[in-house]
């Protein structure tokens, strides 16, 4: 290796870039859309990883505006996509601001957390 790679290499060690590090799962899409307005109540929440997630230590939960918890029924993955988790939303969502708090872990069981909301027109 050439002392310029090799310092680069070291550099992103040190920076925590390491290939493992940058596998784990951020958020690509959610369906609802990140900040996305609706005309209807989705009948699920989805969101998809930048890699798999294992849907028995992964959740999604949602609430109203007012804090209020929505009902969700179990999360799953996507049988077609490993990275796309879907949790069923148990009662319709009247119209309103709504955010959804995500907690995933990785196939490579690297937990990453996040939240966005989206809005269900009037
Ligand atoms: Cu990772």
């Amino acid at each position: 290796m050439r002392p310029k790679f090799l310092f680069a290499a070291m550099l992103g060690f040190a920076l925590g870039l390491s290939p493992a590090a940058m596998a784990h799962a951020i958020l690509v899409k959610a369906v609802p859309a990140v900040g996305g307005t609706v005309s209807a109540s989705p009948s699920d929440i989805r969101i998809t990883f930048s890699e798999g997630v294992e849907p028995r230590f992964s959740k999604i939960a949602v609430a109203a505006a007012d804090g209020r918890s929505v009902e969700t029924g179990t999360a799953n993955v996507d049988p077609t996509n490993p990275a796309t988790l879907i949790v069923p939303l148990k009662t319709a969502l009247q119209p309103g601001s709504y955010k959804v708090t995500w907690h995933a872990v990785s196939v490579d069981t690297h937990k990453t957390e996040g939240s966005f909301s989206f809005t269900v027109k009037p």
